[in-house]
């Protein structure tokens, strides 16, 4: 299905635009109301100060544009019935986009309390940005909404990820000129690279220049006519104006100029997909140039502001007890003639509903909006055919995320006819050793191609951009309409998108309280080329901390994991592929790294989340334990298994525990984490007073906040990453954090009571060794050969 083209004629007639016009005032007194009315919402009887609003909260500069877009879209959508959502950049416009849904009745049929009449809009109002109500924005709770815009930057990354792997779907996107200049959504104008005419969708951007952000105009706007349209051609695209501030030259305007792009969309979909064209469509953008604040207050206490930056929030303030800013807020209302727009019950009238869709084509109820709904499982292959033998642990090496790669390449296979599932990441999917997949699908390219290059295709699944923005966008946009995808990054980028994390975290706490919102697949982080593997790179690329940053967000949202080895991998991401409304976190090396555990050891070990490896230990997993060395990450479970090797050698009296944890928020009390474990099972893990010896993959301080309330917290010594990076060996980077085996065996003997003196001996060894190691490194630039050629024989 493409987009339809125009059914001749498209030129609206008078009457048309007319109701065209009834329907944005509508919309525009009913956005101004929700910033300013308490009650009386007709305006059926004269304004008085105890109707208005004691807090005025909201924006309404970026408003009547957002209208006027939806007015318009309405026409467009019902004209040629269209497969239609909007993403409206500048969220913060909530009014607006509330106010249209209410209009269309998509908000009545969401929240039946909210009728389509005079006390639903008294609702509407009341409940705006008010103690109980509903959020400024274009949040999780409006009906047809897959981006909040609270964060600016993100619209048009959203649109592209909405419109993959959706041919009929348009997704229109409103930038505001503000939003424009972010990073993110710089960088997003390229997703038209991306975008295969053939197996995807049509995203149209309508660039609103209204001039202004908060307090200074904007740059785009403020570009010569000339510099701006080569700055959008640059970008790929074929600009088409509308401007101005008389409201029916721009209606006339805005009508023809959805209707040329539309009709190009349509015909770049048809000769691609009927006539076989190859070329990347030079795709329409709209720019539309009106006033901020436009048809709210000229002037207010002598000062403009329709048109200027002062319209951005609320033109009128305050209201209550200033008299003439009453008197003003009245006549502004009046001026949209409300009485012409509703009947005398407070419905719309037929005028103002002529151009608005039926059912599920409106904005507001698409449900492509609310992705879960079309949401379907993921085919996953067995893990058996893809999982590594084990027949004894830690005597086989395998490359975890290679590992992964194979099982992933099987899922691009199974839904290549359901085009459900993709893989992004910046550039770095072979890098991070997963190029199993090209095997499978290609990467998404439509620009132009050399003989040189590898696995490019027009029809690609992996999605490679170095825009770490742009790649979690266009992944959010994916998920939110119903489909399911994967995020590979380097572990020290993935910082780039800490903020958008945050949103995306916020966006699924809030749609897990909201009943009509279904459950989406979750957010996955593949983070691999991690901090102690940096060989070729460094300091520079030596982070471990996004896994601190997504464990401060809502707990029942956020999941992290640390498989230890190949097959836990496997087990983890059959896991979080199946899972609903989180952001998962999993952190894997590449590098060869010891096979520990079987399957269904595996599979028994993340179900556990954390347990103890009764084949490392010395305590036979039933006698008390002197010491427990505990572990979470590829690197310090090696270390760790390395120290208790040397611990049952040297000191085979002292009773040594081994746990290993997967799911860090294990570790967490029940009421803080769903995952959290009760006390008596933690303590039954960890004890609650001998000497507990962690070895942990990222900042040492993220054990002790999640572990601060066990009663063994006092007896808790974390090593882990504590900044000491550079380029180096791999073991070099464990000694230069104190976390290597040699280190470990020193902090067991320093803190197991009676150990000091008796084991001094040996401690003292440990230390030679780290001296030694010292000098080797620099005279033969690798690691110490008891080092590298290490393998666990207990
Ligand atoms: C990333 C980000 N930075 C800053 C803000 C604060 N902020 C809210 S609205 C706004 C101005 C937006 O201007 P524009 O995109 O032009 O929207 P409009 O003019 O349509 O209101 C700013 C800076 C934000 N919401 N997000
Ligand atoms: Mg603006």
């Amino acid at each position: 299905m493409t987009v339809t083209p125009s059914p001749a004629p498209t030129e609206p007639s008078d009457q048309e635009l007319r109701s065209l016009d009834a329907h944005w005032r509508a919309a525009n007194y009913l956005a101004a109301g929700q910033i300013y009315l308490l009650a009386n919402p007709l305006l059926r009887e004269p304004l008085t100060p105890d109707q208005i609003k004691p807090r005025l909260l909201g924006h309404w500069g970026t408003s009547p544009g957002l209208n006027l877009v939806h007015t318009h879209l309405n026409r467009a959508v019902k004209h040629r019935d269209l497969d239609a959502i909007c993403i409206w950049g500048p969220g913060h416009g909530g009014p607006a986009v509330l106010a249209n849904s209410w209009l269309e009745g998509s908000y009545t049929d969401t929240y039946p309390d909210v009728t389509r009449d005079a006390d639903g809009m008294a609702k509407l109002f009341r409940q705006f940005s008010f103690p109980g109500g509903v959020p400024s924005h274009v949040a999780p709770e409006t009906p047809g909404s897959i981006h909040e815009g609270g964060e600016l930057g993100y619209s048009l990354s959203h649109a592209y990820g909405a419109a993959l792997d959706n041919p009929g779907l348009l997704v229109a996107c409103v930038i505001g000129d503000g939003e424009a200049e972010t990073g993110p959504l710089a960088a997003s104008w390229h997703g038209n690279k991306f975008l295969d005419p053939v197996h995807d969708g049509a995203v149209l951007p309508v660039l609103h220049l209204n001039g202004y952000k908060i307090a200074n105009p904007t740059v785009l706007a403020r570009l010569p006519e000339p510099e701006l349209d080569a700055l959008l051609r640059g970008y790929g695209h074929e600009p088409l104006y509308v401007g101005g501030d008389d409201p029916m030259t721009v209606h006339r305007a805005m009508a023809a100029a959805l209707d040329t792009a539309l009709d190009r969309i349509a015909a770049a979909q048809r000769e691609a997909r009927e006539e076989g064209r190859r070329d990347r469509p030079a795709w329409p953008l709209i720019v539309l140039r009106t006033p901020k604040g436009w048809t709210g207050p000229a002037q207010v206490d002598g000062v403009p502001v329709e048109g200027t930056w002062r319209a951005h929030q609320v033109p009128l303030d305050p209201v209550r007890d200033n008299p003439e800013h009453l008197a003003q807020l009245e006549a502004w209302l009046r001026s949209y003639r409300p009485e012409e727009l509703f009947d005398e019950h407070g419905r719309p009238t037929e005028q103002v509903l002529a151009h608005v869709p039926d059912g599920h084509r409106r904005l507001g109820a698409n449900p492509r909006a609310n992705g879960g709904l079309l949401l379907r499982d993921l085919p996953l292959p067995a893990l058996e055919r893809y999982a590594v033998p084990v027949d004894k642990p830690g005597l086989t090496l395998h490359e975890p995320t290679r590992v992964l790669g194979d099982l992933l390449a099987q899922v691009m296979a199974d839904t290549a006819g359901r085009r459900d599932f993709r893989l992004v990441g910046p550039d770095e999917t072979a890098s991070n050793r997963l190029q199993a997949v090209y095997d499978a699908t290609g990467k998404a390219w439509q620009a132009d191609t050399r003989p040189t290059d590898e696995h490019l295709s027009r029809d690609g699944r992996v999605m490679e951009i170095l825009s770490e923005h742009t790649c979690q966008g266009w992944l959010e946009g994916y998920l939110l309409t119903g489909r399911h995808g994967l995020f590979s990054c380097y572990e020290a980028f993935v910082h780039i998108v800490d903020s958008m994390v945050n949103q995306h975290i916020k966006w699924l706490r809030t749609t897990r309280q909201i009943p009509w919102r279904a459950p989406i697949a979750s957010l996955n982080y593949l983070l691999t080329s991690h901090v102690w593997r940096q060989d070729h790179n460094g300091f520079s690329h030596q982070d471990p901390g996004f896994v601190d940053h997504v464990l401060s967000k809502s707990p029942e949202a956020v999941r992290v994991y640390l498989p230890p080895d190949a097959n836990t991998l496997l087990a983890v991401a059959d896991h979080v592929l199946r899972s609903r409304d989180y952001v998962n976190v999993v952190v894997a090396g590449k590098q060869p790294c010891f096979d520990w555990l079987s399957l269904d050891d595996a599979r028994a070990h993340c179900a556990r989340g954390a347990g103890i490896w009764e084949w490392a230990g010395t305590d036979d997993g039933r006698r008390e334990p002197d010491v427990v060395l505990a572990c979470a990450g590829d690197v310090p479970t090696q270390e760790v298994l390395a120290a208790a090797a040397l611990l049952r050698r040297h000191l085979p009296e002292v009773a040594v525990r081994v746990v290993n944890v997967v799911d860090l928020a294990r570790l967490m009390p029940t009421e803080e984490h769903p995952h959290g474990m009760p006390d008596h099972e933690f303590d039954a893990l960890f004890t609650r007073d001998k000497p507990v010896i962690f070895a942990y993959h990222g900042y040492p301080w993220l054990i002790h906040r999640l572990a601060y309330r066990r009663t063994v917290h006092p007896q808790l010594h974390v090593r882990g990453y504590k900044e000491s990076g550079t380029t180096t060996t791999p073991f070099d980077m464990v000694v230069r954090n104190d976390l290597d085996r040699y280190r470990l065996v020193m902090d067991v003997i320093d803190r197991t009571p009676g150990l000091s003196v008796r084991a001094a001996a040996l401690r003292q060894q440990m230390a030679d060794i780290r001296t030694r190691h010292h000098a080797w490194i620099r005279e033969h630039g690798t690691d110490l050969p008891e080092v590298t050629d290490w393998t666990w024989d207990a």
